[in-house]
């Protein structure tokens, strides 16, 4: 008989009296405050005689940066601490206070410091010594920063006596928004576009200065608003104006606005602008064009931040067109920002489609290819923008080796806080220890110390410009990127952009004590989670370097390694019968390792001294080779992804553990994604273990692979209006075959009677969630319900609102991204009882059905 049936789907009347009855229990939370949420410390009252009474903020416009920090101030003790302080706008003496301004206008009224603070550009002095709490910018933004820092230190109920001065690692701490300006937003997981809709920029611009004070809390200077695959209509004059609303609304949080240019807007007949007949960068009516666009863009947003490009790029125009070089495209832009003290951020990911039999023309090699042969030829105010990889944004990279080769100009890294690649916020992967990898890393130029993060804050080649770029796009949802807990990755990142040296862990637990909770046990198990969970989504995608082992040509979420090869994409990873891996290196590859500096290249050239988890990235072996480790390759693929998978089954659990102890809002919703992420894990466990299983002929020596006694395949079951389907690919389905409904308006049953031994089990079923339908499914023991759903997590698409929603980019097919698993825990099963499921079609999903697992209890197949 079936017994209590607990599922985390969204639809089903059982569910949601489940989540209702739990809500009355604690307090929602949305998470749109994030890390600011300022909850009240218990017993906060006994600490009113350690705090300041009034609040002294040194600028009286109510759209000053100072200001706004005398504001935050005031809310934040009065929300933490139950203390109402009253904020003056000059001069303050009456006993205790917090005074808060620039350095300047601190000095005027209250005269200097003993010891004047060593300050540069968006620095602070925060001493909580004497008295007087003082907060001192070097500017004004400086100001609200040191602000934040004190009130981070007050929810963190940390009254301790402090006195130091910290100044930014570097001057460019930007985010980008792949914004489009139909409202959508290119690899955003959290809806829609919080600034366009239809064309133009929005009028409701609440959320914008919600975010621009999220921004400035973590030392976020800019944010460029459109997507790097631009639109020329962004310049017309209405949209010229809506940027200026824009700023308007950002620049009290000292957040400044930047734009992404179409390089070829000249020519796109922009409305209320001239239109000409070349884009050529040095064609005077070219030069003309853009520096009256920039004046116009300057008269509206007179402190806009600067323009970023993505030129001769997967489509996107550029100088190359005319035969022109890329510097000599930047410095077009860069000749016009320069009077208003504007940057050009020219992106480095250019590359060309690529010959897809080729793969000696390796994509890794483009951008050395263009831009090492220009250095010194970019103006002073251009900075050349790399992905921190050589390719795009893979679970791991070798840092790009561009870092090392352009000395003469200056540098960004851009990290991808949105989860392009690495499960698009559905699945949980705190990214900050892969950035360290990458900003960590010694180049070794001229064998010296040359680390990443010191080349992009200019000391290691002495430039003044240089930093961080960050692609966030974040949405309307309330949880900003998609997910609660894919948030700390945006908290590290500004934290990381001001201090690289900082310790990833200490962020997060740092975040997890703001966002959530100060309770011990609720930091440890959400440390222990996402600590975990880039090794664990390594591991079960692609580990040894094989990059993620997504599908590059579809939506980048579920599993497909075969669309690596033989692309225009240039993705290789060679697998055949025998072997795999990319050889890079110059004796024998594509020569790629040889763009590193000596000793780096050394490294890698050599297969001996090549860091295992980067083996297949540099060099191409037999299945068989041992590695470091002492384990073959294809065993090793097989292990790490049955480690991986098993990870995260445990962070389900693990969260469980909080229950009661976080806000049953985002408890629950958090819970739901972990659930899927356990179960989607092991569809890529097993689609990337059966095609290399498949490919290789080699078996899995803990004879896993292939080998699911536990499994009961859908095609083997007894069908009535379903039939077996060849999945495609062949490996996102278990012994490569699902079922559907013969039609897609009449019902499917598949049945089966139950061999296995009579006991309690969970019922884990895997089907397929496809874009254009929401198929229900009812299983049941002998004509007994144990548990029914509707196949539609609802990834955002259009105006699709609502909380628990999947966010990922949707598939249309029955593949990787679209396989998924449902489990009904402790069911109580007969043997000889009859097992069926009833599945009807909606719209074109045709309830897709690929296997149910009956697991004994701790056993997870
Ligand atoms: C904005 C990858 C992404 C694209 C992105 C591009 C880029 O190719 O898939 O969506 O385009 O990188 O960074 O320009």
């Amino acid at each position: 008989m079936p017994t209590l049936v607990t599922v985390y789907e969204r639809e089903e009347p059982a569910t949601a009296r489940f989540i209702t009855h739990i809500l009355c229990l604690a307090a929602a939370e949305n998470g749109l405050a994030a890390w600011l949420r300022y909850a009240p410390l218990q017993g906060g009252e006994h600490y009113h005689a350690s705090l300041p009474s009034h609040i002294v903020a040194l600028n009286t416009s109510t759209t000053s940066p100072v200001y706004v920090a005398g504001q935050e101030l005031q809310q934040g003790i009065q929300s933490i601490y139950g203390k109402q302080c009253n904020v003056h706008h000059s001069y303050w003496d009456a006993g205790s206070s917090v005074v808060v301004g620039t350095l300047d206008e601190y000095t005027k009224a209250y005269g200097s410091l003993s010891n004047t603070p060593d300050l540069i550009q968006d620095g602070y002095w925060l001493s909580t010594e004497g008295s007087t709490v003082q907060i001192l910018g070097m500017n004004e933004r400086g100001a609200l920063y040191g602000a934040f820092a004190y009130l981070s230190m007050l929810a963190k109920g940390n009254l301790t006596k402090v006195a130091y001065a910290s100044n930014p690692d570097a001057p460019v701490r930007w985010t980008n928004e792949w914004d489009n300006l139909d409202g959508s937003i290119e690899r955003g997981f959290a809806g829609n576009s919080n600034w366009f809709a239809n064309g133009v920029i929005v009028s409701n611009l609440t959320r914008t200065a919600e975010y621009a004070r999220l921004l400035t809390s973590i030392g976020i200077n800019a944010v460029v608003v459109n997507n790097v695959n631009a639109n020329a209509s962004l310049l017309t004059p209405q949209n010229i104006e809506g940027l200026g609303r824009i700023a308007d609304v950002m620049r009290p949080y000292g957040v400044q606005v930047g734009i992404s240019l179409f390089f070829s807007s000249p020519t796109s007949g922009v409305q209320g602008q001239a239109n000409l007949t070349t884009f050529d960068p040095i064609d005077e009516s070219v030069v003309t064009w853009w520096t009256n666009v920039t004046d116009q863009i300057y008269q509206q947003v007179p402190d806009m931040a600067g323009y970023l490009v993505k030129a001769n790029s997967e489509g996107q125009p550029g100088p190359l067109t005319y035969n022109r070089t890329l510097a000599q495209g930047a410095n077009l832009f860069a000749k016009a920002l320069q009077p208003y003290g504007g940057i050009v951020m020219f992106r480095a990911f250019v590359y060309n489609p690529l010959n897809e039999t080729d793969w000696y023309a390796d994509r890794a090699n483009a951008q050395i290819q263009f831009f090492k042969p220009l250095d010194g030829e970019f103006d002073e105010n251009v900075i050349i923008q790399i992905k921190y990889g050589p390719i795009d944004f893979q679970v791991r990279e070798p840092t790009s080796p561009l870092f090392a080769n352009i000395p003469k100009s200056n540098t960004a890294i851009e990290l991808q806080v949105t989860q392009e690649y690495l499960g698009q916020q559905c699945h949980l992967v705190y990214l900050p220890p892969l950035w360290k990898t990458i900003l960590d890393f010694d180049l070794r130029v001229d064998n010296e110390s040359s680390l990443v993060r010191n080349i992009v804050s200019g000391q290691r080649f002495n430039h003044s410009l240089g930093g961080y770029a960050g692609v966030v796009n974040v949405g309307t949802n309330d949880t900003w990127i998609g997910s609660h807990m894919a948030m700390s990755n945006l908290y590290a990142f500004g934290r990381l952009a001001w201090d690289p040296t900082q310790d990833p862990q200490n962020l997060l637990q740092e975040w997890i004590r703001l966002t959530f909770s100060a309770d011990q046990s609720v930091i440890n198990t959400m440390t222990q989670i996402s600590m975990e969970s880039w090794p664990a989504y390594e591991n079960y995608s692609g580990n040894l370097g094989e990059q993620t082992l997504t599908d590059i040509l579809y939506t980048h979420f579920g599993p497909n390694p075969q669309t690596q090869d033989n692309t225009i994409w240039g993705q290789w990873t060679r697998a055949d019968h025998t072997t795999i891996g990319m050889d890079r290196t110059v004796s024998n590859g594509t020569g790629f390792s040889g763009n590193y500096p000596p000793e780096i290249a050394q490294m890698y050239e050599n297969i001996a001294t090549t860091p295992d988890n980067l083996l297949l990235w540099f060099h191409h072996v037999n299945y068989t080779r041992l590695l470091h480790s002492g384990q073959t390759v294809i065993q090793d693929f097989y292990d790490q992804h049955y480690a991986g998978a098993a990870t995260a089954q445990t962070f389900a659990t693990m969260w469980e553990s909080l229950k009661g102890k976080i806000d049953d809002e985002r408890y629950y919703d958090q819970l739901f994604r972990q659930v899927f992420q356990a179960g989607h894990s092991l569809v890529w466990r097993d689609a990337i273990s059966n095609f290399y299983h498949n490919i290789s002929g080699i078996p899995d020596d803990a004879k896993r692979v292939g080998n699911h006694p536990y499994r009961i395949e859908a095609e083997n079951m007894q069908l009535d209006g379903y039939m077996p389907y060849a999945v495609i690919p062949f490996e996102a389905a278990s012994n490569y075959t699902a079922i559907v409904t013969s039609t897609n308006t009449t019902t499917g049953t598949a049945q089966t009677m139950i061999t296995c031994p009579s006991g309690t089990y969970d019922v884990a079923v895997n089907y397929f969630d496809q874009f254009g339908g929401a198929s229900h499914f009812v299983v049941s023991l002998n004509n007994e319900t144990i548990g029914q759903w509707t196949s539609n997590l609802k990834p955002w698409i259009g105006n699709s609102e609502g909380p628990r929603v999947l966010g990922h980019t949707p598939s249309i097919y029955i593949d990787g991204h679209s396989a998924m698993r449902i489990t009904f825990s402790n069911v109580t099963v007969t043997k000889g009882d009859m097992l069926k499921i009833v599945g009807t079609p909606d719209g074109t999903e045709p309830a897709p059905l690929d296997y149910v697992s009956l697991l004994p209890l701790g056993i997870i197949d």
